[in-house]
């Protein structure tokens, strides 16, 4: 595997900003009662400080001289009418900015639309666009029109109904339209999220430099609820965290501040900071429907009155952006005794119970109350160390259920994760979850039917059977549960990817997972006609119409928001694939770095081609050919292959790896734990022989002798070999192409990840050597570190 690389000697940056003199117009005041342009936040530093705060809205002018003169024709005016009617709901009277804030509360959704617009143009464009609340009789030669036909005159007199009518309550229509020789843009959607979608699509086109001119996109989104969860101060790797424990002036390091202490203490919500809006806002701008903003390790805190007011300010400041919010909560919260008098008794802990039901129910209408659009609670039970129903008797579908039942009436839902690996269950760890949660869908109901988890319930699945993994094969449970609504979810923080340090762009993994065919079939054995996972996850395998995708987030209070500048592409790439599973991630970093960095075609091919090599670059340094979760205890960054003395056999990298003098890998085919048997027929043939098996699944399934052949013509001992080391040559690939683009980047996003890529370098070399010769101790073969 090499990274081709560009070396730009002397190279001008072909989209160098434009010099002072270029946003040559004032702020306009224009007719029939137009406001002058409305502020629509301070402009964004573009200049060598850049600290990449403003993540991929950053808004940079428009550099190439012709471009920038089309879309200063075609964009004159943005026309929102009646931005403040429709105001969204407020809880907290006095919701408020922190002091000195650059960023302001929003009202309205389609005022947030419209704010958006007026920043992002006059950035992009370099000077202010005129504003103006209705176009009178006459629509302007090159307005742009944001709305709804209920909000928007203009909206309906240009946009049938019928066009509208399919697009769904999030999607949205982008037209070029005229009338005489005036040409103007319409963005127009059933709902208000849905034109701010929209708003934000057609930003990202001049973002992208992407031509105006004759627009018709419409666009809607095939999952429901993407949804962030959000694990709060847990495997945060976007703290601003100078000590390595506190936080920065005595805040934590997690993006929202509940209990900041020191010189922070004041900057607790209810109050509101710039970093939370920058964050909805990148969040609306691909589609984010939803966040659970606590760790799935719940804390009781989060249920008491205190922290629901400051949940309350939270989703007020999030409401506009078409954001709502959940909570994680732990099983056994009634019988803490912080919730007295209001507690339970062990007795009344059996999910079926009256008592149990009731409580949760109180819990969640005291939470609608001050805050009506309340998602639901995301539930972590019987799972490394958390209660859940299984402690007082029942399963998991009981346990879901019961819950369920307690919050339907109040209209939420439950997101209960399937993540749980009792030993008990089976000896291999990654069989435990289908053989809890699989019969449970299949049980046969009184009515005929089939499966007993209720309509308000997603079982909520990490993609592979082990626990995000760099490569993992697809979760057995997608296609199997057809009776259950199934929610995937994806591990954005780079927990086991390098975290802040490595640059590692997730997305070809996720379009990996997500175009993976699961070979489902019907209930006679017959091939489903849609069977990829992300045909099961948006509903269209086997009918399912509640549909979800879940994130967990990497947003901490760093200043860049996510701790490596790179990593906010794994953002931005989870929102857009959640928005539509089947784009192509190249795509995606191919806005992304335009967004981010530059429209200079050489920046953009060298990092889109760096980005969507890292991946399997880290993979193959970490832990190739189906190896897993060879990690050093608890961290998970570093290499530890010969730990074996963890609490639990399974967190050992020993009980993983296998490793004796006959091969590597864990044996999972018909001759060993058989996990094969759990996927459908195809992938069972597939995976379960050693000659048809994927060598980048191999160790997954197999113990491989290390002579045995593989395609390259080496033996499995040297392919190993030949894997660690091609991974760190593209690592150094990577360091020695950024060092090329020193003058095409801003200089102080240039130094900070030039400074992540040499340590980055350092540790996939210990990787490499860690591994390699480990293993060398069972394989007693050389080492050939070929190049
Ligand atoms: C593991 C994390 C742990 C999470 C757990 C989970 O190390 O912090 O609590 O996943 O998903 O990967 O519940």
């Amino acid at each position: 595997m090499t990274l081709s690389r560009r070396i730009f000697m002397g190279a001008v940056a072909a989209g160098a900003t434009l010099g002072p003199g270029a946003g040559e117009a004032a702020w306009a005041t224009g007719r029939d009662g137009e406001a002058a342009g409305a502020p629509g936040g301070l402009p964004v530093p573009q200049g060598d400080g850049y600290d990449g705060s403003a993540l991929w809205l950053r808004y940079a002018p428009v550099g190439d001289r012709d471009l920038l003169r089309r879309y200063r024709e075609q964009v004159t005016t943005v026309i929102v009418e009646n931005a403040d009617r429709n105001k969204v709901y407020r809880h907290t009277p006095d919701l408020s900015m922190a002091p000195g804030s650059a960023e302001r509360l929003m009202e309205s959704t389609l005022e947030a639309a419209r704010e958006e617009l007026v920043r992002g143009l006059r950035g992009l464009l370099g000077r202010p666009v005129r504003v103006s609340q209705g176009p009178g009789n006459r629509i302007p030669d090159g307005a742009v029109i944001v709305g709804t036909r209920d909000s928007s005159w203009a909206v309906r007199r240009s946009v049938p109904a019928e066009d509208l009518a399919s697009l769904g309550t999030d999607g949205f229509l982008i037209r070029s339209l005229s009338e005489g020789r005036r040409r103007f843009t319409v963005i127009a959607a059933p709902t208000e999220v849905g034109a701010l979608y929209g708003t934000f699509a057609f930003l990202r086109r001049i973002q992208t430099h992407k031509p105006l001119g004759e627009l018709d996109i419409s666009e809607s989104p095939r999952v429901a609820n993407r949804h962030l969860n959000y694990w709060d101060t847990e495997r945060l790797y976007a703290g601003n965290d100078a000590s390595g424990t506190g936080g920065l002036d005595g805040e934590n390091g997690a993006i929202f501040n509940f209990a900041a202490t020191g010189d922070s203490a004041g900057l607790n919500l209810p109050l509101v900071l710039d970093r939370y809006l920058v964050a909805a806002r990148a969040m609306a701008s691909v589609g984010i429907t939803g966040i659970t903003i606590n760790n799935v390790n719940a804390d009781n805190a989060y249920l008491t009155p205190e922290y629901i007011a400051r949940e309350a300010a939270l989703a007020d400041a999030l409401r506009p952006y078409g954001i709502r919010i959940a909570l994680s909560i732990r099983y056994a919260a009634p019988t803490d005794p912080r919730f007295a008098p209001d507690t339970l008794t062990e007795e009344q802990m059996a999910p079926v119970s009256p008592d149990f039901q009731a409580w949760w129910n109180r819990k969640a209408r005291q939470l609608q109350e001050s805050i009506p659009d309340f998602i639901g609670f995301t539930v972590k039970a019987n799972s490394e160390g958390q209660p859940g129903p299984q402690d007082f008797g029942y399963d998991h579908g009981d346990g879901a259920n019961g819950m369920a039942v307690a919050v339907a009436p109040l209209g939420m839902t439950i997101y209960w994760r399937t993540f749980v690996y009792n030993p008990d269950v089976d000896s291999d760890r990654l069989k435990r979850a289908y053989l809890e949660f699989g019969s449970i869908d299949d049980e046969p109901r009184p009515d005929g039917t089939r499966g007993r988890f209720l309509d308000n319930v997603f079982l909520q699945t990490k993609n592979g059977p082990l626990d995000f993994q760099a490569r993992e094969p697809i979760h057995p449970m997608f296609g199997r549960m057809e009776n259950t609504n199934q929610a995937i979810e994806l591990q954005v923080t780079q927990e086991y990817t390098g975290q802040s340090t490595m640059l590692c762009f997730l997305a070809p993994m996720w379009e990996e997972v997500l175009k993976t065919d699961t070979h489902a079939t019907d209930g006679e054995g017959r091939p489903l006609e849609r069977s990829l996972v992300g045909n099961v996850v948006d509903g269209t395998a086997q009918g399912h119409s509640a549909t979800s995708i879940v994130g967990v987030a990497n947003l901490g209070n760093a200043d860049n928001l996510t701790g490596h500048h790179f990593s906010q592409a794994n953002l931005f790439a989870f929102g857009r694939q959640a928005w539509d599973w089947t784009l192509d991630s190249a795509g995606i970093a191919d806005d992304w770095v335009r967004m981010t960095w530059s429209n200079s075609r050489d920046v953009v091919d060298t990092l889109v081609t760096m980005m969507m090599g890292s991946w399997e670059a880290l993979v193959s340094y970490q832990t190739p050919l189906g190896i897993a979760h060879q990690f050093q205890a608890n961290v998970h960054y570093g290499p530890g292959p010969s730990e074996s003395d963890l609490p639990r056999e399974d967190w050992n990298p020993v009980y993983y790896n296998q490793a004796d003098s006959v091969g590597l890998g864990y044996d999972r085919s018909p001759t060993g734990s058989d996990l094969t048997a759990q996927y459908f027929p195809a992938l069972q043939a597939r995976y379960g022989s050693i000659d048809t098996v994927p060598e980048n699944l191999m160790m997954w399934f197999h113990h491989v002798p290390w002579d045995h052949p593989m395609s390259s013509g080496r033996i499995f001992w040297d392919e190993l070999v030949h894997h660690y080391y091609a991974g760190v040559r593209y690592v150094s690939g990577m360091r020695e192409t950024w060092d090329a683009l020193e003058r095409e980047i801003d200089a102080r996003r240039f130094s900070e990840v030039r400074a992540k890529l040499a340590q980055h370098e350092i540790d996939a070399a210990d990787w490499r050597d860690t591994c390699v010769t480990y293993w060398q101790r069972f394989s007693g073969r050389e080492i050939h570190a070929d190049d």
